[in-house]
């Protein structure tokens, strides 16, 4: 197993807009980013993944890029960004960047450009197709609209948009598509950037002539059939030619985001004598909680599935590596997800964060997650500012959905629960802003922040500090073998990590309900609890509501 800075390293995900505002405009900034360095370096992470921070009619909030180098305005500026990874890379931190090649947003030149005609040099830039019968090109629908193409007057034909309207389809059959990308890259990393997280890169490639999916249409009337857009034979071919036209820079990491992907699929794109990317995103834990259309239909799931799924994954990368994470800016808030956000809220979190971070791959921690933020209490539509909710709500009231219902799934799922304003202080804005931000904070900022965490050794923060810096002190975290442990038990999730002679045992209750478990092993010590010592008599483990143990067996 090679040894790699991206293994050995905590990632630590910044969504700039609510992350510090020095200016007093509402919204994050690098600046903010720059000031609060220390904290992160006190942390102990190793990298930050940054949000996209490129210039953005903010559609999806700038997943819809319209100049891949500049730098939005209401965020700061190119000198801006060079001073942040001085900073960084001063303070031991390397900095991910986030890139969006799958769409551009419709206001980036090469669109507004394909779009004037059908003969012009950037038309085959995006993906243009006649109607067919006066409809749309096929039965496709979208992530965030009920139909995939959009009729453009101009030149009456549609073009596809697997997001937003706003968000255009690049052509990566083209190669000058290919090659504007790939110089763009090389000018991040000659810039410093050390890796980028590819967004959706795994959806490049679509069905050649974009058949129609011959799959149950959705209540809109349309498909959303990831076959047809997701994990076709050019992805890989793409992936290939980008890992060595584009990231020329030796050690720069990559990591995909891919959607659909099980672990069969993803050992392709992350085993190293592949040369195409270092590791990926997986949803299967994501969705393990959404039915056959998608994340708004809430099913029910065992925990026997979340350990088959996390057991696939450890056990199946083979010489690729995994990304390991509970949340991050798409995603409802960890603790209120899977743990407990009211009454053992401080020690579910400490035991999602046992489970993460004694898993092998690479934690990545989303802002706030370190401090146990929980989702926000949203009063109506109008709280709300992502797209896909904004969409999800009125499009399916639109189709018969009760609006009750229709609110009740984005309370639970809605991406804006992840971007509420980070919990600075119990001072107004929770610190993020002396101005109303743009999206408001959680009241819970009054007891749950930083300052608060900070001098309360038995916080969450304090226990996320330890389990990074066990990370950098004991091998065994990164490049020790996984073994399933316990695996009928219906409460607990336990695994051995071994790597050379030492072994640790991981055991913890992942529910808010007493229940024991039989310690085969014999216990030489505990490493680490977020409980105090354990209580085994004759081999049975007690354990109370959401304890977590590592013990050295
Ligand atoms: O948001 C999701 C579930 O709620 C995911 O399906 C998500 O839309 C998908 O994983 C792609 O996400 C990425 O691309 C989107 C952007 O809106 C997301 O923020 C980004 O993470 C389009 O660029
Ligand atoms: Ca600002």
């Amino acid at each position: 197993m090679e040894r790699k800075w991206w293994k050995e390293a905590v990632v630590y995900q910044i969504y700039p807009r609510s992350f510090y505002d020095t200016n007093g405009d509402g919204i994050g900034d690098l600046k903010g980013i720059i000031e609060k360095i220390d904290y992160l370096k006190d942390l102990g992470i190793g990298a930050v993944w940054l949000n996209p921070i490129y210039e953005s009619p903010n559609e999806d909030m700038g997943y819809d890029i319209s100049n891949y180098q500049e730098v939005i305005e209401e965020i700061g500026t190119l000198d801006d960004f060079d001073l942040l990874i001085k900073k960084l890379h001063e303070n031991g931190i390397k900095l991910i960047m986030d890139l969006v090649v799958n769409h551009t947003s419709d206001e980036h030149e090469w669109f507004v450009e394909s779009r004037k005609s059908k003969n012009n040099d950037k038309r085959d830039y995006y993906i243009w197709k006649d109607g067919k019968d006066g409809k749309q090109p096929n039965n496709w629908a979208s992530f965030f609209t009920p139909s995939a193409w959009k009729l453009d007057e101009q030149t009456g034909q549609y073009y596809l948009h697997l997001f937003s309207e706003k968000q255009p389809d690049l052509n990566w059959q083209n190669e000058k598509v290919r090659e504007e990308v790939f110089s763009m890259i090389r000018w991040w990393l000659d810039r410093g950037v050390d890796g980028f997280r590819m967004d959706v890169i795994n959806l490049l490639d679509k069905a050649k002539g974009y058949p129609d999916s011959d799959k149950a249409p959705n209540i809109m009337g349309y498909v959303f059939d990831d076959e047809l857009f997701a994990n076709r034979e050019n992805v890989h071919v793409w992936l290939k030619e980008m890992r060595e036209k584009a990231f020329v820079k030796e050690n720069s990491v990559i990591v995909g985001e891919t959607p659909f992907v099980t672990v069969d699929t993803a050992k392709e794109y992350v085993d190293p004598k592949n040369k195409e990317m270092d590791m990926v995103f997986s949803f299967e834990v994501m969705d393990i909680d959404s039915g056959d259309f998608g994340k708004w239909e809430i099913i029910d799931y065992d925990l026997k599935k979340l350990k088959d799924i996390i057991t696939d994954w450890q056990l199946g990368i083979g010489e690729g590596w995994n990304s390991l994470f509970w949340s991050n800016h798409d995603q409802p808030r960890a603790v209120s997800r899977f743990g407990d956000d009211k009454k053992y809220r401080i020690k579910s979190a400490k035991m999602l964060a046992t489970v993460l971070h004694m898993l092998k791959g690479t934690p990545y921690i989303f802002q706030g997650e370190e401090l146990g933020m929980t989702n926000m209490p949203f009063r109506n539509i109008y709280d709300i500012s992502d797209i896909e909710s904004i969409n999800y709500y009125y499009e399916s009231i639109k189709a018969g959905i009760s609006e009750a219902a229709a609110w009740d799934v984005i309370l639970k799922k809605g991406r804006d629960n992840a971007r509420t304003p980070m919990q600075w202080n119990d001072e107004k804005n929770g610190g993020f802003s002396t101005a109303e931000p743009w999206q408001r904070a959680n009241p819970n900022y009054e007891f749950i922040n930083v300052k608060n965490c900070r001098c309360d050794n038995d916080s969450v923060y304090h226990y996320y500090k330890k389990l990074i810096k066990m990370r950098k002190e004991n091998e065994i975290m990164v490049y020790g073998n996984y073994e399933p442990k316990h695996y009928e038990h219906e409460d607990v999730i336990s695994f051995i990590r071994e790597y050379n002679d030492l072994r640790w045992l991981i055991v913890v209750n992942f529910y808010g309900r007493e229940t024991k478990v039989q310690i085969e092993s014999k216990v030489k010590a505990l490493v680490l609890s977020n409980c105090g010592e354990p209580d085994i008599i004759d081999g049975i483990l007690k354990l109370r509501p959401y304890d977590a143990y590592v013990f050295e067996v």
